[in-house]
């Protein structure tokens, strides 16, 4: 079973179809049970964290045009009850009116929707068994179309099962990072300890950001009346305490060639995930999240189980040594020691 896990990550470099589990999640409760009227049942109050942003972008580089700087924003965080999600969702129809998206991903199954860990696994059986461990986390998602998630990777194995509505994944392996503007950086960020490197070099580096609510009055006029109303806007409060993000700026379906031209080298995969379907996204693996709601209910819900990523895996390994072979022809330099400034002028930051 370990060669499984072995070979889904190598499988899964060269075709689709293994990326795919099929039937395994068939005999979930929550594909038939989860519906609006289910969930505000079992959830009724329960407090809830989501995540508010003017544009459907949370996590992601944007420019802002009130500093003329780039940032990595991050979204305004709500405790919302439930109720009061499914409210904002099912109303949130006009292309201005925020976007909300449960998108918490430090296990929030069991944090916040204990009531319905029933409905589905605890964890992934073939998965855990190949990897000789439980999931690390267990997340919940639900959001509509406005929500996009941008450009990224994580150090997890990622076992994704969409339970309503569909998602989109656009997929480029390790093995095209450089297609992907990364900027090189020296490998002293600290956070990820020994491997700062490998994280720290292939992405580019923003200063972070966050959305932050602000009460905006307007006119709104019918045919006999002008009222005054009240709206929230959303303006970018820069974060002074914290580092620097490294993130990913291309977005690989609308990609500024002229900024990232390396792009055009890249073979992006395009996966649609219906409900009752999982994806198996290999570690390390990029990853660009779009989702559309199907059918009578609104909102699209997926829940996703992180497996930590062998480290001690060859494939590792190898990406590290591409990753520099790649640096050097390039760029005329390894990653480890080189100068941005370059990397700088052609993203125009
Ligand atoms: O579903 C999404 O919007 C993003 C999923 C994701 O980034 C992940 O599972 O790592």
């Amino acid at each position: 079973m370990v060669a499984m896990a072995t070979n889904l990550q190598v499988l899964g470099c060269h075709g689709t179809g293994s990326l795919f589990n099929y039937g395994a999640t068939d005999h979930w409760p929550a594909n038939e049970l989860w519906t609006d009227d289910y969930l505000r049942m079992k959830m009724k109050d329960q407090t809830v964290t989501v995540a508010v942003t003017p544009n459907g972008r949370a996590d992601a580089v944007t420019y802002d045009p009130k500093t003329d700087q780039t940032y990595f924003v991050m979204p305004h965080e709500e405790q919302l009850t439930f109720d009061t999600f499914l409210d904002h969702l099912s109303s949130s129809t006009h292309s201005n009116s925020p976007a909300y998206y449960i998108s918490l991903q430090n296990g929030s199954l069991p944090s916040e929707y204990g009531q319905l860990e029933q409905d589905i696994d605890p964890e992934i059986s073939w998965c855990s068994e190949a990897l000789g461990c439980a999931p690390d986390a267990v997340n919940f998602w639900f959001g509509d179309e406005k929500s996009v998630t941008s450009l990224h990777k994580d150090p997890y194995e990622n076992c994704y099962a969409v339970i309503r509505g569909q998602k989109t994944f656009v997929l480029l392996p390790p093995t095209e990072y450089m297609c992907l503007h990364g900027k090189m950086i020296t490998p002293l960020c600290s956070i990820m300890g020994h491997y700062s490197h490998f994280f720290q070099s292939i992405e580019s580096n923003y200063p972070s950001a966050i959305y932050t609510p602000t009460a905006k009055d307007g006119l709104s006029t019918t045919t006999t009346t002008t009222t005054t109303t009240t709206t929230t806007d959303y303006e970018i409060t820069p974060l002074e305490d914290t580092g620097k993000v490294p993130w990913i700026p291309v977005d690989p379906l609308y990609p500024d060639l002229v900024r990232y031209p390396r792009f055009k080298y890249a073979k992006p995969m395009i996966i649609t995930v219906k409900q009752g379907e999982m994806l198996y996204l290999p570690s390390l693996w990029f990853h660009h999240v779009l989702q559309q709601s199907l059918g009578q209910e609104k909102g699209v819900i997926a829940v996703n189980y992180w497996y930590d990523m062998n480290y001690n895996h060859a494939l590792f390994a190898s990406m590290g040594l591409s990753r520099r072979l790649i640096c050097q022809v390039v760029d005329g330099h390894d990653s480890l020691d080189l100068d941005s400034s370059e990397e700088e002028e052609e993203s125009g930051e």
